[in-house]
C-alpha cells in the first residue's frame, strides 16, 4: 500500500518510521511519503492560512497550496490504469466515525492520501474539487478536537497498517481483538495475565491454569460480557442475539441484560445508571 501524507508538520509523522509500521515500511509492505504543504506556497512567509469568510474566530487553510499539493501527488496515477485512483482521507471532528470496519475497508485500498488540516480546517472547495476526481473520506477518530489532523493520521495508519497481509507476525495476529468480527464482535476483550502465577499477593484466576480449554473460552467470554456491560453498554444493545448461546444468555441475565426480540435490553429493575469504570463486577 502507498500512503501519502500532506501536512505543515512532516516531523509530526516521524512515528510512522518506528515499530510495527516502520518495520512494515522497511520490508516494503508500505510505501509512506510525507509532504510539506508549504512546498506549494510561493510568498516569502509561506502562508497556508487566511481569515474566514463570514467572520468568526481562527484561520482557515487556503485552497491554493492544497490544490497544487493534491495535483502533484495524484500526478502519479498510472496512465495505463487511470481507474487505480487513491482515496483521499481527511481527518476532521465533523467526519463520519473511523471504526474497525472502516479500517478494514481502507486496508483494501492500494493507495491512500491523508490531508492534515490545522487551524479551523481546510477551505471546503479543496475537498469538493478533490471529490470530483477521487473517492474522499472525511473521518473522525473520536468526539474531541485536536490541534490538527496529524495525530489522527498516526492512529488511522496504525489501525489500517496492522491489517495488511504480512504486517503482523503469527504471534500478534488479528482475529479476537475487541471490535474484530466473529464470535467476539462488538464485545470488549477481557483481562489478560502472564507469569508469575502470583504477584504481590494476587493470584492469576485458577481457571486459566486449569488446562480446561473449553472452560477457559467460556470464562473469557463471560469476562468480555462483564467488561462490556460496565464500559460500553451501548455495544451490548447492538449485539445480534442470534450469536448468543444458552450460557451467554445466563451470563448476560446475571449482568442485568435479557433478550427481547432480536436485541439485548437492560432488565427492568437492573438500574440504568452506568456503573463507573473500575467498579467491581462478577459473573
Ligand atoms: C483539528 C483539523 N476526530 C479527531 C480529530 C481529527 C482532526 C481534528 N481534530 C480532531 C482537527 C483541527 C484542524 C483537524
Amino acid at each position: 500500500m502507498r500512503i501519502d501524507v500532506i501536512t505543515i508538520f512532516p516531523e509530526y509523522l516521524a512515528p510512522l518510521g518506528v515499530s510495527l509500521i516502520g518495520k512494515a515500511a522497511d520490508r516494503g509492505l508500505l510505501d509512506i511519503r510525507t509532504h510539506d504543504l508549504r512546498a506549494w506556497t510561493y510568498d516569502v512567509h509561506r502562508t497556508v492560512d487566511d481569515t474566514p469568510y463570514g467572520g468568526g474566530p481562527g484561520m482557515v487553510m487556503k485552497p491554493e497550496p492544497w490544490g497544487e499539493a493534491l495535483d502533484t501527488v495524484i500526478a502519479d496515477v498510472a496512465p495505463e490504469s487511470p481507474e487505480l485512483l487513491p482515496t483521499l482521507v481527511v481527518p476532521t471532528p465533523s467526519g463520519r466515525p473511523f471504526t474497525q470496519a472502516k479500517a478494514a475497508q481502507l486496508a483494501e485500498s492500494s493507495w491512500l492520501i491523508f490531508a492534515c488540516g490545522r487551524y479551523e480546517g481546510i477551505d471546503r472547495r479543496v475537498i469538493d474539487s478533490a471529490a470530483e476526481r477521487m473517492p474522499v473520506e472525511e473521518l473522525s477518530i473520536g468526539d474531541y478536537v485536536l490541534a490538527g489532523g496529524e495525530v489522527a493520521v498516526l492512529v488511522m495508519v496504525e489501525a489500517i497498517g496492522r491489517l495488511l497481509p504480512g504486517v503482523l507476525g503469527n504471534a500478534e495476529s488479528v482475529r479476537d481483538d475487541s471490535f474484530a468480527s466473529g464470535a467476539m464482535e462488538s464485545l470488549l476483550e477481557g483481562p489478560v495475565y502472564t507469569k508469575p502465577a502470583e504477584w504481590r499477593g494476587q493470584a492469576v484466576p485458577e481457571i486459566l491454569t486449569s488446562g480446561n480449554h473449553g472452560a477457559i473460552v467460556r470464562w473469557r467470554r463471560d469476562q468480555a460480557f462483564a467488561r462490556t456491560t460496565v464500559n460500553r453498554p451501548e455495544l451490548l444493545a447492538k449485539l445480534d442475539v442470534a450469536a448468543l448461546d444458552k450460557k451467554d444468555r445466563i451470563a448476560l441475565a446475571a449482568l442485568g441484560w435479557r433478550v427481547e426480540g432480536e436485541r439485548l435490553v437492560r432488565d427492568v429493575g437492573a438500574g440504568d445508571e452506568k456503573p463507573a469504570p473500575g467498579d467491581d463486577f462478577t459473573v
